[in-house]
């Protein structure tokens, strides 16, 4: 079989939150593929260039840019900038976001807002000029980043669970305006992985640690590394007739309700 299916070469790559954790690893893995990669941090500089000294450290030449996806003149700039320094977007991970871990009855309104703007405005506000830049070319790629939360819900993470939702019904709403310009948008579902995000409750002793591990068939929490093969899939042209799906990369979470403690 030939892997040329799989080739991103001459393909410009944006992932959004890609300093560290998910973002970091799929975009190596589109880099991988051959891919031109650039970055989008937003919380600081320092944190964008010491992930694209680990980029380099990987045999990666990825280019930084610092702006907020929610911010349509920040996106616009950025964009405008990235066409310059290396030609227009082909692919877009949109991977920025932000969870708060706080029961629904307790959440500040400000909190709330925050969490559904970043996670599911913020796909929104990035994705449009992307997409109207796509449609000038006759094709493009647009990857959403979902969640577990975006089919159950989970004590704590109400906002997150509702973005989330949201963003698989983005996602197909998406696929179907688009798809007559031969734009494909999918979604990826990362099921419980070591990351950053998940650090708080990934700690020995943490009811959730032993939980996730009990509930994932796999019996164990995902490597950011098990992203990149579904990640190179829906950026390439391998998917060119798959839109509005969203891939569950959960070591078998979602397709089982688990099973009882004491059971092997
Ligand atoms: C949580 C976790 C999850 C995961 C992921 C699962 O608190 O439940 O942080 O939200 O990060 O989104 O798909």
């Amino acid at each position: 079989m030939s892997t040329a299916l799989f080739n991103l070469e001459g393909k410009v790559a944006l992932v959004t939150g890609a300093t560290h954790g998910l973002g970091m690893a799929m975009g190596k893995g589109l880099a991988k593929a051959g891919a031109t990669l650039v970055i989008n941090g937003h919380s600081s500089q320092e944190k964008i260039d010491s992930a694209l000294e680990d980029y380099r450290n990987h045999g990666i030449n990825a280019l930084g840019y610092r702006f907020d996806v929610t911010n349509e003149t920040q996106v616009a700039d950025a964009l405008e900038a990235i066409e310059k320094d290396v030609g227009p977007v082909d692919i877009l991970v949109n991977n920025a976001g932000i969870i708060r871990r706080t029961p629904l009855l307790e959440m500040p309104i400000e909190e709330w807002e925050l969490v559904l703007k970043t996670d599911l405005t913020g796909v929104f506000t990035m994705t449009r000029p992307v997409a109207k830049s796509m449609i000038g070319r006759g094709k493009g790629k647009i990857i959403n980043i979902c969640s577990m939360m975006s089919e159950l819900g989970r004590n704590s993470v109400g906002a997150y669970a509702a973005a989330k939702g949201g963003l698989k019904m983005l996602t197909r709403n998406m696929a179907t305006e688009w798809a007559k310009y031969n734009i494909q948008v999918n979604g990826i579902g990362p099921g419980y992985f070591a990351t950053s995000q998940t650090a708080p409750i990934r700690v020995d002793g943490n009811p959730m640690n032993e939980f996730i591990i009990s509930r994932t068939p796999a019996g164990k929490w995902g490597d950011p590394d098990d992203l990149q093969g579904a990640t190179i899939f829906l950026a390439s042209d391998a998917s060119n007739f798959v839109t509005g799906q969203i891939l569950y990369v959960d070591g078998g979470i979602l397709a089982t309700i688990g099973r009882p403690a004491n059971e092997v």
